[in-house]
């Protein structure tokens, strides 16, 4: 009959799946105080002659767990490298992983093609200070001091004297105290304005225009900023001129276009009204030459300005201005 204790091992051995599994069998068997090894512990209590063959019999049992063990373990790893070569297989005919172009924010895209179809009209660009003197940011744009304009709460002070732009108007001032007309150049650049909304942010970007020569007129204006207009949002957009007031031109007017949301039906956006304010412009005021030098009623010359992220936000139905701050590469992906 065969032994009750090999019987139990080649069972268990027969079923064991991993090596964890098996090092507990070696020590169930053959560990410390293992079934095996407290029976050959236990040969001292037997008689010389049980002692002499169950003695010979064990340690021909150890060997042979001994060495069933090691054939199984090596097994045993074997089958774990095949899984492990099986599992990490390298598909090699799978798709690699998409990656993206940077590309250019949506704000600069709007400010370039702005840019561009100045240029083409014979217009400059000239660039400026975006830390300002009061001189140039309000006195010689006709905003004395005690106007509301210069509020504290609408614009960021770095001394008395000093601020940073609230709009890009200095660059025209500056150009016109160096250059005499005829003038016809575009400022674009940052400015800053101490508000914070859906639609404001303290630092956005502008672009403002000045034509001046002897006769220019508000035909001029009219000419040029329904061309342009037509240019950026569609050539049958329809715009309308309302009166409007600046301190630095005078008539002013405030432009709007037909809503391109809504198609000038009414909607959110223009707020019902079917219409969209898109830019300010007017006739340069009488003052404003005067602080720059220009003889006394040589010249006339029309300017406008216009909101770049407002812009660009009508064109891409954008209700939040502070998305184009937050570098989310999910929105910025979009354009
Ligand atoms: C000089 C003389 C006149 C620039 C002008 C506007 C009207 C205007 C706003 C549009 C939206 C600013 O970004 S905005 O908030 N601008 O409405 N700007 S006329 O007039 C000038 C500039 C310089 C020497």
């Amino acid at each position: 009959m065969e032994d009750p204790l090999k019987q139990s091992f080649l069972s268990e051995i027969g079923q064991v799946s991993s090596l964890q599994e098996l090092l507990n069998i070696k020590a169930r068997y053959i560990g410390k105080k293992g079934l095996l090894t407290e029976k050959i512990k236990g040969l001292g209590n037997l008689s010389t002659e049980d002692r002499k063959f169950y003695g010979k019999y064990y340690n021909e049992l150890k060997n042979f767990i001994e060495e069933l063990l090691k054939t199984k373990e090596s097994e045993l790893k074997q089958r774990e490298i095949e899984h492990s070569l099986r599992k990490d297989i390298i598909d090699i005919t799978l798709p690699g992983k998409d990656y993206y172009f940077g590309g250019c924010h949506p704000v600069n895209k709007t400010l370039i093609e702005i840019i561009k179809i100045f240029q083409e009209l014979g217009f400059t660009v000239e660039e400026g200070p975006e830390v300002e003197l009061d001189y140039y940011n309000f006195e010689a744009l006709n905003i004395p001091k005690n106007h509301p304009a210069r509020d504290m709460q609408d614009t960021f002070y770095v001394s008395e004297e000093v601020v940073l732009r609230t709009h890009t108007s200095p660059v025209q001032v500056r150009v016109m105290e160096k250059k005499k007309p005829p003038l016809r150049f575009i400022s674009p650049g940052k400015v800053y304005r101490c508000d914070s909304d859906v639609t404001h942010t303290p630092m956005f970007h502008q672009v403002e225009g000045l034509m001046v020569d002897e006769d220019v007129s508000f035909s001029h204006l009219k000419g040029v900023l329904v061309y342009f207009l037509e240019r950026l949002f569609g050539e049958n957009t329809p715009v309308r001129f309302r009166p409007s007031f600046f301190p630095f031109t005078e008539p002013s007017t405030e432009i709007d276009i037909g809503c391109i949301i809504c198609g000038a039906k009414g909607c959110r956006v223009c707020k019902g009204t079917g219409w969209l304010e898109v830019l300010g412009a007017g006739m340069v005021h009488p003052n404003v030459f005067r602080f720059a030098g220009y003889p006394e009623g040589k010249y006339t010359g029309f300017a406008f300005g216009m909101g770049v992220e407002r812009l660009t936000m009508l064109k891409y139905g954008i209700d939040d201005i502070r998305l184009f701050f937050e570098n989310d590469i999910r929105f910025l992906r979009q354009f």
